[in-house]
């Protein structure tokens, strides 16, 4: 029987306009000229119920509290875990624009403590890689205006900034830091390099759980 070989999870992480959403796209079409089997997700996916609560939150048309909308964002991945689960055993890589660790870095930025913000990822699919696109904050600002959107402040990116450098120094195992000052042909360049790596070493190994 021909065994069928696991895809990867791949994570794109970073702060606001550090071009996550164009990357991961065209990661994925890059992928696919490479004859593999790849599918991209974003989140959080406001496709869903819960989605649908989390997008009136972040449009300011819904208030919650802290902890309850830290909660939903990591109910929105837990909805996916199955559907996620099957589609990398059957051998599909996954390019995914944000995971867990926005969850932790967004909250922790607005006052609440680290552990418990991770808690509710535990159990959640191991990404094998994730990268981070990185690039002052200044950067960022002059890429244009933030949207209207909540979170969306040069202050508040600054310490989200702050948190997702710090998670980055404490799983530097799978964690890949990405110069975003880069041009976007470089940046996928390096994205597309090194997703190949990992997908060969990771091709025999078992997926893993946060
Ligand atoms: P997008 O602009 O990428 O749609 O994100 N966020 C995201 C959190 O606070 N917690 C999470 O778990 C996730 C996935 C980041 C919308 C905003 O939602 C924030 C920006
Ligand atoms: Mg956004």
């Amino acid at each position: 029987m021909v065994s069928v070989k696991r895809g990867c999870l791949i994570v794109l992480e970073g702060c606001d306009r550090s071009g996550k959403s164009s990357q991961s796209r065209l990661l994925r079409d890059a992928l696919g000229t490479h004859g593999l089997k790849v599918k991209h997700m974003h989140f959080p996916d406001r496709s869903t119920e819960i989605g649908s609560t989390i997008n009136a939150y972040l449009k300011n048309s819904k208030e919650l509290t802290d902890e309850v909308i830290h909660l939903l964002f990591s109910a929105n991945r837990w909805e996916f875990v199955k559907e996620m689960e099957k589609l990398l055993q059957a051998g599909t890589s996954l390019v995914v624009d944000r995971y867990s660790y926005s969850g932790v870095a967004y909250s922790v930025a607005k006052g609440l403590d680290y552990d418990w913000c991770l808690a509710p990822e535990k159990g959640l699919l191991k990404p094998d890689a994730v990268f981070y696109l990185k690039a002052p904050i200044e950067d960022l600002v002059n890429r244009g205006e933030f949207g209207g959107e909540r979170y969306e402040k040069k202050e508040f990116q600054s310490k989200v900034a702050n948190v997702f450098d710090r998670i980055c120094e404490e799983q530097k195992q799978f964690w890949h830091v990405i110069d975003a000052t880069q041009s976007q042909e470089t940046v996928l360049d390096n994205l597309r390099k090194k997703t190949l790596e990992i997908l060969h070493q990771m091709k025999d190994k078992p997926l893993n759980l946060l």
